[in-house]
């Protein structure tokens, strides 16, 4: 490949001239925004360890009382794209939120679409749009753009969620905003819950709404997603991925982030083939090794990923996961964001 002129090839009073009328070369930049072969990723493969942050979060809730906090959230920031960017990949946030017992975060709802992967404690609940979910460990809460959501604690001990949204890419395209509502009214007729989607397969005909942009399930239960990943591990399969769909289309769960439950059974090793999208990954139950290589490269070691602990790892990597307890299958969540790729015919996978 030729070597591109510089900018300091350029005469001095040329360059000053240009930036005058706001205008660049393009050649000294054109293989930085376009590399040979693969991007050079920002995303940085980043390990967050639990044990680093709850005792963390639990003196955020010392420090700072929910009404001066309105969501009291750490951020998982990655430190490839600066801390302040609060980005752990290009159009993922991660945030741990802490709720204590009798504590509320009032009614809003904003433009980035957001989900929650509860991480521990019990009596805490989410209101979307009317609907009440309790949040138990390992559920999926979905917080759709648009979507009133507020959220509750009526138990004795202090509960934590991780946090997903795609506040980096909805910031960048200025369109983030929020706005503050009303408590909200519980809607107590059955069949407009998620637990009525639960059986795959079945959705309650006088709710049907096909291929609209609805979100007929708002709550996927970990009791669920578990029995369906135990059920195809007993049917042969050493490891067992399923993905988190709106049960009414057959499409991903939200429009722009991908969401995943990922088995692993004991002792047992399972690979990821390379994407173009970044990879989020979070241990609900048990504890598994992480690696990542660029094709044709050696293996780099990320760590190992213990109960609660979360990692990112950039696009464009093929992932290895290997679950060192002999005796327990090894549960993990995952987000990335292939439908926005997929959408924008950006997705890729390589060998
Ligand atoms: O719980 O609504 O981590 O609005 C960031 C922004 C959580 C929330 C976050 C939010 C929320």
């Amino acid at each position: 490949m030729t070597d591109l002129g510089r900018l300091d090839d350029l005469p001095q009073a040329y360059v000053d001239a240009l930036r005058a009328h706001n205008l660049l070369p393009l050649w000294p930049s054109l293989r930085a925004v376009m590399p040979a072969d693969r991007p050079s990723p920002r995303t940085a493969a980043t390990l967050w360890r639990y044990s680093d942050i709850r005792p963390l979060l639990i003196e955020a809730g010392r420090l700072t009382p929910i009404e001066k906090a309105e969501r009291r959230v750490l951020v998982l920031a990655n430190p490839g794209h600066g801390l302040d960017r609060m980005q752990a990949s290009p159009s993922m946030y991660l945030g741990m939120q802490l709720l204590l017992p009798g504590e509320w975060a009032p009614a809003h709802r904003h433009t980035p679409n957001a989900v929650r992967m509860v991480v521990e404690g019990d009596g805490a609940y989410t209101t979307v749009e009317g609907e009440r979910c309790e949040m138990k460990r390992g559920d999926l809460i979905l917080t759709p753009t648009g979507l009133w959501h507020e959220h509750g604690h009526e138990g004795k001990a202090p509960v934590v969620w991780l946090d997903v949204l795609d506040l980096p890419l909805v910031y960048y395209l200025e369109t983030s905003y929020h706005e503050a509502g009303p408590t909200q009214v519980a809607n107590k007729n059955p069949l407009r819950r998620s637990s009525a989607y639960h059986a795959s397969g079945l959705a309650p005909t006088k709710y049907l709404k096909r291929h609209t942009s609805q979100y007929p399930m708002l709550h996927y239960a970990y009791e669920k997603t578990r029995q369906s990943l135990d059920r195809l591990a007993s049917q042969g399969e050493a490891n067992a991925l399923l993905t988190f769909i709106n049960p009414e289309t057959g499409s991903d769960a939200l429009q722009m982030l991908g969401f995943y439950a990922l088995r692993i059974g004991p002792g047992q090793h399972c690979r990821l083939p390379a994407q173009s999208s970044a990879m989020v990954m979070h241990a609900i139950e048990g504890c598994c090794d992480v690696g990542w290589s660029i094709a044709g490269q050696s293996e780099t070691n990320l760590g190992r990923l213990d109960l609660a602990d979360t990692a990112c790892l950039p696009g464009y990597v093929s992932i290895h996961l290997s679950n060192p307890n002999a005796d327990e299958a090894c549960y993990l969540f995952l987000a990335d964001e292939s439908p926005l790729h997929r959408k924008l015919g950006l997705h890729e996978t390589r060998a």
